[in-house]
């Protein structure tokens, strides 16, 4: 298709045009994202049937974990750079265009006609460049890759770098240290997309020495490419993302969390599906019980706790009966407020 891409621009006052300007924002010895806090949730885990702890990645400034990553990734490739250049979702955009600002540093994010105005609203908030263009992730990656060689601009991956997922892997440590030496989780619950989170994950549990904390990898039917992988044994690329939890929409997953899936870490991943229904129903009651809201893309790591997953895995022995406290990463989301929470229940009828 040859039709121009939509591009949506910053007011004047807000928009960031000054990429030269030095040396300004957060060395690395001051990342720019948050030590979050770790709760206790005494109806999940009184669902589950062992303590619930949950680390609550929603907090952070962009709204979700990607700021570890991204944060990381532009301290060490961007700080002589022209601009940078994001494809994503929604939330990848979120931490570029926060981190890019606080590096004074022009930000264009390219995300795919599936985001929701509500999440190109708050890029252009940041003071970012926002292009819609093509309808899956995918597309809009394209656009983001042929931008940053044209406009020689740094181009920020929202999943596949090992410097995402070594900033991702902070995650852990940062359990680690609240939960203090005596205490080790029996399972790590999380959403997967194109794999990042997932990459970060399991090296954050290498660095704590926590290889033997199995790995639930949860995804919505209709945006399961790291299921079908693991499913067909190579990686393969999905015909299209039918899922509303559009965060999750990559096609194919990256190589690393193909392989740690395959073995190529000591750490145990079990790779779930859940439905939309099920994924929106957890956003729902996670609403009510923790005064929380998050997008689908959460809801899928949540709905393992809330549609009795963990307790099925239990059940078949994937996971043990006598389960040490589970850890939920509570990955957060800008893609939701009161109208679209409305707007998805109709959808899906829940
Ligand atoms: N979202 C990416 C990829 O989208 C993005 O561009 O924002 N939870 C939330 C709230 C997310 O936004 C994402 C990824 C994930 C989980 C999954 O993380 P991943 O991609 O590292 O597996 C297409």
């Amino acid at each position: 298709m040859s039709r121009e891409p939509l591009v949506f621009e910053a007011e004047p006052e807000v928009a960031v045009t000054c990429p030269f300007s030095g040396d300004v924002g957060p060395t690395m010895a001051e990342p720019f994202h948050l030590n979050t806090p770790l709760l206790e949730s005494a109806t999940m885990s009184r669902r589950v049937g062992t303590t619930v702890y949950l680390k609550m990645e929603n907090s952070q400034p962009s709204g979700s974990f990607k700021i570890r990553g991204i944060g990381h990734l532009c301290g060490q490739l961007a700080k002589q750079s022209r601009g940078i250049v994001c494809s994503s979702g929604g939330n990848a955009g979120m931490a570029a265009a926060y981190v890019a600002k606080k590096m004074d540093l022009a930000a264009t994010i390219v995300v795919p006609s599936s985001t929701p105005p509500l999440v190109i609203h708050r890029l252009l908030d940041q003071g970012a460049v926002v292009k819609t263009v093509g309808k899956v992730w995918d597309d809009a990656d394209a656009e983001a890759l042929r931008l940053a060689a044209k406009e020689n601009l740094t181009y920020v991956p929202p999943f596949d770098h090992p410097l995402l997922w070594q900033g991702h892997a902070s995650l852990i440590s940062e359990v680690a240290s609240s939960l203090g030496p005596a205490v080790k989780p029996g399972g790590v619950v999380l959403s997967v997309g194109g794999g990042g989170l997932l990459c970060g994950v399991v090296q954050g549990l290498k660095v704590v020495g926590w290889t033997d904390v199995p790995v639930v990898a949860v995804e919505t039917v209709g945006a399961d490419c790291f299921n079908a992988a693991v499913k067909a044994g190579r990686i393969v690329t999905l015909d299209d993302i039918t899922s509303e939890a559009k965060c999750l929409g990559a096609k194919t997953v990256c190589q690393k969390a193909f392989e740690y899936s395959q073995g190529d870490s000591e750490v145990t991943i079990i790779s779930e599906l859940v439905t939309d229904q099920q994924a929106l129903q957890a956003v729902e009651t996670f609403l009510d019980e923790e005064r929380v809201l998050v997008e689908m893309a959460c809801g899928a790591a949540l709905a393992a706790v809330y549609s009795g997953l963990i307790g099925r895995l239990q059940d078949q022995g994937r996971l043990p009966n006598s389960l040490a406290p589970l850890l939920v990463i509570v990955c957060g989301g800008s893609s939701i407020d009161m109208n679209q929470l409305k707007y998805l229940k109709e959808k899906l009828q829940t």
